[in-house]
């Protein structure tokens, strides 16, 4: 029997993903490989909807394909490539760009915060179109199943809406996604100011694990991580959102129920649950970091095995490409 399809993946826009990443993202996609034909690609086009330097964003895009084999993505298993490798996700979005509406796309949230925040001025037209772009990575694959963070949310459903548009309209071609959403326990916050997410491309790094740093630069950070001043572990994510955010990485990592956690450090100090934190935190990113920066050492390798799953991922997008335009009534070459 045929695998259901999956399509996830991460923007190359920083030296090293981070513990969100890794515990929202990774570990999902790690255990999703044998039930799924998945898809995970380092979407370096929705990078460049923000300014990026050209050789910097080179060196980002192998450093985050390396840390998804590193974190267990198999590129024998499972088609990891590089979205620009494969044209047909361009070709696709313009398609689909063109049955969406102004309105529908003002709507999206994420670009009205990111808007914001950097001015209309310096504000791309490519920014606006991501979800469109987003559409066309999951709609190329006829994924059914696409991971994602609640924050991605909007975009999945504006991806179904195009679907479901384009079938009514031209007839059925896509197949209408569903997100796999990780709820609030997967959510992982910055260790100095744990209300907000943490983020590979955070202003200040002092709170973001990053899965390349150095192992005793890691555990610093874990062990001057917010807390609170009433000396309990115990999660209570409105009133102690420093510890309930130690307590969710330290779950995820080590596969227990917060409630064992908060009972093997009841009567105990911060400091005694930082340690314990950090010792199972370097534990799961020694040989994932080790694995990764040896995978760096040889980029031509890297490289041979990116572009042979990218022409693996233009055959599957091809047949859904051919389709489209034939569809849609291109004049295909003779
Ligand atoms: N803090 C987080 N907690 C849980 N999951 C997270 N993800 C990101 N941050 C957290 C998940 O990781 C994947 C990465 O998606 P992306 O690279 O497209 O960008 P993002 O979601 O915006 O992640 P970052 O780290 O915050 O990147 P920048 O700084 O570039 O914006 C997604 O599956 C996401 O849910």
């Amino acid at each position: 029997m045929t695998k259901p399809r999956l399509f996830s993946g991460m923007q190359p826009s920083a030296d090293s993903l981070q513990i969100g990443n890794y515990i929202g993202a990774l570990m999902q996609w790690r255990g999703m490989q044998d039930d799924y034909d998945a898809f995970f690609t380092v979407v370096d086009l929705h990078a460049i909807t923000v300014p990026q330097d050209p050789a910097r964003l080179r060196e980002k895009t192998r450093r985050t394909a390396a840390q998804y084999i590193a974190a267990g993505v198999e590129p024998s298993r499972s088609t990891l490539y590089v979205q620009s490798q494969v044209p047909a996700h361009a070709e696709l979005a313009w398609i689909l760009s063109t049955i969406t509406g102004f309105g529908e796309a003002s709507r999206m949230t994420q670009f009205k915060d990111k808007s914001q925040r950097y001015g209309s001025d310096q504000t791309s037209v490519g920014l606006f179109t991501y979800p469109v772009l987003m559409a066309a990575d999951i709609l190329l694959f006829q994924a059914e199943a696409v991971p994602v963070g609640d924050d991605q949310k909007q975009h999945v459903e504006l991806t179904r809406n195009l679907a479901e548009r384009f079938n009514s309209r031209f007839g059925e071609t896509f197949t209408v996604p569903k997100p796999v959403i990780q709820g609030e326990t997967a959510r992982i916050y910055d260790l100095q100011e744990p209300t907000a997410k943490m983020s590979k491309s955070a202003d200040s790094q002092a709170g973001v694990l990053y899965l390349l740093d150095d192992i005793n630069v890691t555990a610093k950070k874990v062990m001057r991580a917010v807390t609170d001043s009433e000396g309990v572990v115990r999660y209570d994510r409105a009133e102690k959102p420093g510890v309930s955010n130690l307590l969710t990485i330290y779950a995820a990592l080590s596969g227990r129920e917060i409630s064992s956690i908060e009972d093997e450090y009841a009567g105990r100090g911060y400091g005694d649950f930082k340690k314990g934190l950090r010792d199972v935190i370097v534990a799961e990113f020694e040989p994932v970091r080790a694995r990764a920066l040896e995978l760096l050492e040889d980029t031509a390798e890297l490289d041979r095995v990116l572009s042979a799953n990218a022409d693996r991922a233009s055959e599957a997008a091809e047949e859904t490409l051919s389709a489209v335009y034939e569809r849609v009534g291109l004049l295909r070459r003779g």
